[in-house]
């Protein structure tokens, strides 16, 4: 348990049992804030076509401006270096280096994260670089997308392209950020881009994103002296939602064929046995013939965590589960159920099941509906006191000897939440989506001070 009283919210006691150089940071991703969706020769990608088809997104939003970081990458840079963060990690849009996917080069778009590396070394903060967070092109789409085998090779030599160009000041990679999101709500739930609804497709997605995992890691390493290459995977606490054995099973049979799915092959251990049994008993494994899957060869395990997902089980099958927060729980506006106790444990159980040399939390973060009152501030409570627990708890796992070096606020900047479009806010600064004004919310303020350790 916590030696800190759970609402301690004091940065500086907070701070204390971290190393001076924890790499204290932000994410984002390309879509979310880029904007500039049809400049300088970047093509398009499946969220541009997603977005526009109707109902997809809640708020009928596009990501074609969202924060026009692409503009406003100065600003946000030195946003982030005035609150003294350590390390940015954000994503490249494949389409926007290239258009096609593969072949010809938009040197324009290369540019771009040329200037956005330059920009966060010459401010202080280590540029830590995803190769993909969902935003495939397009045309790659019109190919077969990550169902197509031949996808390998072109994230391989996508993941080449970046690591000859930027390799040289940049050392921290991430392969994929949340390969399962992308397979599962994608291809198989409908609520992504590409917007499939096709287990068999999704599982056939999730292993050829480890295959390219694989591929990537393998250039990355060829091109840079000591790169670190690591992969972010989104575990959450996954409890049964009752006591009953069928709900424990569903628990069980849910992580294993979800978070398992894709850590056990990384870690060298195939495709976890009960997920195997969960996908097959409800027909998702029909007319695939999946292989070994390649071990990762990671330097770090990335873990986005959020919440708690409690599971009750419908009946006996496979699959025919309700997964979500226990009503009249703590939840943020994602309707996500708030369990810091969840970080730690899941920290505690990485790191036994798997021994990873490194575990960075590559995401945590709540949305909350933040509103810039009169006097210019923006009183985010909520999120301040979640940020809090969660770094007591991430202290808590830290003491217990899981090799913690980094934790990400998702996120630097309210941004687009996928199909939730502009209604739902992450960040620490507050985005006027009209004016693009940015406003520092009480949040990033404690985040300063924790990490100046005040
Ligand atoms: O906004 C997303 C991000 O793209 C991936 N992880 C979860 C965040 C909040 O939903």
């Amino acid at each position: 348990m916590s030696t800190l009283p759970e609402f301690d919210t004091d940065p500086g006691r907070l701070a204390q049992p971290f190393p001076a150089d924890f790499a204290w940071g932000f994410a984002a991703s390309a879509y979310q804030i880029e904007g500039a969706a049809a400049e300088d020769g970047r093509g398009p990608s499946i969220w541009d076509a997603f977005a526009r088809q109707p109902g997809a997104i809640a708020d009928g939003s596009t990501g074609d401006i969202a924060c026009d970081h692409y503009h406003r990458y100065p600003e946000d840079v030195r946003l982030m270096a005035d609150l003294g963060a350590r390390a940015f990690r954000f994503s490249i849009s494949w389409s926007r280096v290239l258009p096609m996917g593969t072949g010809a080069i938009n040197q324009p778009g290369l540019d771009f994260y040329q200037r956005l590396v330059d920009a966060l070394l010459g401010a202080g903060v280590q540029p830590l670089i995803n190769l993909f967070h969902w935003d495939l092109p397009q045309t790659l789409q019109d190919r077969g997308g990550f169902a197509n085998p031949q996808v390998v090779g072109w994230f391989t030599d996508y993941a080449a392209l970046l690591a000859s160009s930027l390799g040289d000041r940049v050392k921290n990679w991430m392969t994929f950020n949340e390969p399962a999101v992308f397979a599962f709500l994608g291809h198989a739930q409908g609520i992504h881009a590409p917007g499939l609804r096709d287990w068999p497709t999704a599982i056939r997605v999730a292993d050829n994103e480890l295959r390219a995992h694989a591929g990537a890691t393998q250039a990355i390493r060829a091109l840079v002296d000591d790169a670190k290459v690591g992969v972010a995977i989104d575990v959450n606490q996954v409890a049964p939602a009752t006591s009953s054995e069928r709900d424990r099973v569903a628990a069980d049979k849910w992580s294993s064929a979800r978070d398992a799915w894709f850590l056990d092959p990384l870690f060298g251990r195939g495709y976890p046995a009960l997920g195997l049994d969960a996908h097959r008993e409800a027909g998702h494994l029909e007319g695939t013939d999946l292989a070994e899957p390649p071990a990762g060869d990671l330097d770090y395990l990335g873990l986005n965590y959020y919440r708690r997902d409690s599971v009750s089980a419908r009946s006996d099958r496979a699959f025919d589960w309700e997964i979500g927060a226990v009503p009249g729980s703590e939840q943020t506006q994602m309707g996500w159920h708030v369990a810091s106790d969840g970080l730690r444990d899941v920290l505690l159980e990485l790191n036994q099941t798997y021994a990873p040399p490194e575990i960075v939390v590559t995401e945590n973060g709540a949305a909350y509906p933040d509103t810039v009152e009169q006097d210019g501030r923006v009183r985010d409570v909520g999120r301040l006191e979640y940020l809090a627990r969660h770094v007591a708890a991430a202290a808590d796992a830290l003491r217990a000897g899981v090799p913690l070096t980094g934790y990400h606020v998702w996120s630097i900047l309210d941004n687009y939440e996928w199909s939730f479009g502009y209604t739902r806010r992450f960040g620490l600064v507050h985005v006027d989506f009209a004016s693009q004004r940015r406003t520092l919310k009480d949040g990033a303020r404690w985040y300063q001070r924790l990490i100046a350790r005040e």
